[in-house]
């Protein structure tokens, strides 16, 4: 299955077959206060470093999260979106829980989106549906609903199959629903990353939809975080994992090496663009 998402003209096919998307993380004001303080002042320079260097790290898409306490993000989530827009040709994956900070976003963006997100909350699924049906975006559906975060990968799957449903019902394609199984701190609970895995062996095996997951987040509060996160990447994408939301400038290698170990990466060619770009 094959979702295709566009930046003003590029497009970037994410194929369940592989090899991985990589959607960058860093525009995100977690762990960088300075994205939100530059950003209020009419100041979009950090914004769009930090743009040009994940784009060198080979990320495919960005995903875009200015969220903040008292921060308006209906008004910042745009702005920013026309700053990269009008600087790179990159599709954007647009990461807010406001619909009206992502409405606003789709009706400046352009191309075709990603919305970040949509879950399997009745208020969440009745905000975000029929906005990624009228602006043609793909969406992202987080497998938590109105109870929450379950521990079940198999009610996890229930979820996403859910969301999938009326999705389909109000006409959006099932190649243009991705899932997110959560992607947890494994510090907090030491099965959250294989619950997490088993997720996306179900989604890909019984639904064969893209799978994205936020992989940073299983590492937060330990150190050494870039070998847990290589190491849970490479097992998340032996399960079925095709975009997920990280960080290229530490991530990429494995995932070049992990697409070259599993015979989606001929002759290395993409392994060794990488090398010779970013000498990693
Ligand atoms: N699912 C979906 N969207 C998401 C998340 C998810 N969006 C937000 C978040 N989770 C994913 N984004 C981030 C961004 C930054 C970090 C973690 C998740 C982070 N970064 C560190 C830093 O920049 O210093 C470390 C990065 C690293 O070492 O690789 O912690 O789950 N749909």
């Amino acid at each position: 299955m094959q979702t295709i998402l566009r930046g003003r003209s590029r497009e970037v096919i994410i194929d369940t077959n592989g090899p991985v998307i990589i959607i960058g993380e860093c525009i995100n004001p977690t762990r960088r206060k300075k994205l939100v303080s530059t950003l209020q002042s009419g100041n979009f320079e950090y914004v769009l470093e930090l743009a040009e260097s994940q784009i060198k790290a080979m990320a495919d898409v960005l995903d875009v999260n200015v969220g903040f306490p008292g921060v308006d993000d209906v008004k910042l989530l745009a702005e920013t979106v026309i700053a990269i827009r009008d600087n790179f040709d990159i599709p954007l994956c647009l990461d807010s829980p406001n619909p009206k900070a992502i409405e606003a976003a789709l009706k400046v963006a352009g191309g075709k989106c990603l919305i970040n997100s949509v879950n399997g909350e009745e208020k969440s699924m009745n905000a975000i549906i029929p906005i990624a049906k009228e602006y043609g975006a793909a969406i992202i559906g987080l497998t938590m609903d109105d109870e929450g975060i379950t521990n079940d990968p198999l009610k996890r799957l229930a979820i996403a199959e859910k969301i999938l449903e009326r999705a389909l019902k109000a006409g959006i394609r099932e190649e243009d629903v991705i899932i997110d199984p959560l992607a947890m701190a494994v510090s907090a609970d030491p099965q959250a990353c294989m619950i997490t895995l088993e997720t996306i062996r179900l989604v890909h095996q019984k639904l064969g939809l893209n799978i994205t997951q936020g992989s940073s987040n299983i590492s937060f509060g330990l150190p050494n975080r870039e070998v847990l996160n290589s190491a849970y990447m490479t097992l998340s994408i032996l399960n079925g994992l095709t975009c997920p939301i990280a960080n290229p400038e530490k991530i990429t290698a494995a995932i070049r090496a992990t697409d070259l170990i599993l015979g989606r990466d001929d002759y290395a060619m993409r392994f060794v663009e990488n090398f010779q770009a970013n000498d990693n």
